[in-house]
């Protein structure tokens, strides 16, 4: 008798979520300073709207400084990190994510990075914590500003954009309505038979977020074929995702990603996102220079502000470019 062994391969991302491609992910890596970066980039946010940066230059010793203060800070007793809450959106949150009822498995700190906005609840954050930790995230906050313009000049350049400086401005200037975002996703005692969700799906309304996490997985973004894969975690690289504005501003040649985190680790997953936005009173619509001719438009024009308000009137994994939609 002959007996016809077939191997067996057992994938548990597959296994605990079938609509979850195993790896190799499709994720570019972009070298910054690499001759064909900015073709690169513009192809990554057309095909998939996310792309790992490397060689970014921000200084490691940073990144390991501002995960300890930020752990030191997360660690600290419910009631003091309280008082810096509840988020208005900006200050320490549990579990609550928006105005709606959307929840996650995490704790974070959303912070403006505007200094003249600062909020009472910013104010809150710093006065739980020492000062290395507000020095820590001014400087970390002016590295993400400079990776996120750096990477708005290479596409300005690469698709010839008209005026100069177009996108990479509305980060630049002091008006930019940028925030930083520190997500804590707590350890699990146990290994949980099912996935549970951290932060649930959604598109970034800004520009470009910059990503950067500790070395534990979780992250997942969604292919166009509607299928989602699992971002291998890279402490020592940055993750960019592509975000509403920049797909309207484009007319939709650059897509807004959905992505997701998923905890279902005994370790602690903490990221830092930093959310490049315009201005509030900036015009958002398809720029003339990719598209002349107003009948090609997708989209009508609204403020950031009409946007980011309508933002904040839906759930997160809702779709609110419709509203940019022309009838
Ligand atoms: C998603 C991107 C950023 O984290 C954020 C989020 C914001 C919040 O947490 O306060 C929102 C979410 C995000 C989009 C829809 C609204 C607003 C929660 C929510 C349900 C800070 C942002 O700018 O938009």
């Amino acid at each position: 008798m002959v007996v016809l062994l077939q191997p067996v391969t057992f994938n548990s991302e597959v296994y605990v979520n079938p609509k979850c491609k195993p790896s190799p992910v499709p994720v570019p890596v972009i070298d910054l300073t690499g001759p064909d970066a900015k073709t690169q980039i513009v192809k990554a946010c057309e095909d998939l709207g996310f792309f790992k940066v490397v060689n970014h230059r921000v200084r490691p010793d940073l990144l390991t400084q501002l995960e300890e203060e930020a752990n030191k800070f997360f660690a600290l007793p419910l009631s003091l990190k309280e008082k810096a809450g509840p988020p208005d959106p900006f200050g320490y949150g549990s579990k609550r994510i928006g105005r709606s009822s959307d929840m996650g498995w995490l704790e974070y700190i959303l912070l403006n990075t505007n200094h003249h906005l600062s909020s009472t609840k910013t104010t809150a954050v710093f006065q739980q914590t020492h000062a290395i930790f507000r020095e820590a995230v001014e400087e970390y906050m002016d590295e993400m500003k400079r990776m996120a313009c750096k990477v708005l000049e290479m596409v300005e350049e690469e698709l010839s954009i008209e005026p100069k400086e177009k996108l990479s401005k509305l980060v630049k200037v002091k008006e930019s309505d940028s925030c930083l975002r520190m997500n804590h996703y707590p350890e699990k005692q146990e290994t949980p038979a099912k996935e549970e969700i951290g932060f649930g799906e959604h598109t970034d309304p800004q520009l470009i977020s910059v990503l950067r996490s500790n070395d534990t997985e979780g992250l997942q973004i969604c292919l166009k074929d509607g299928s989602w894969v699992a971002v291998p975690p890279d402490h020592s690289s940055f993750f960019i995702i592509v975000g509403d504005t920049l797909q309207v501003m484009t007319n939709g040649r650059f897509k807004s990603v959905k992505h997701r985190v998923l905890t279902n680790t005994k370790r602690s997953r903490l990221s830092m996102i930093y959310f490049a936005g315009p201005p509030l009173t900036e015009k958002i619509a398809p720029m003339s220079c990719l598209v002349p001719k107003q009948e090609d438009r997708l989209y009508k024009e609204l403020t950031w502000s009409q946007y980011k308000s309508h933002c904040y009137e839906t759930k997160l994994g809702d779709y609110r470019l419709g509203l940019f939609e022309k009838q």
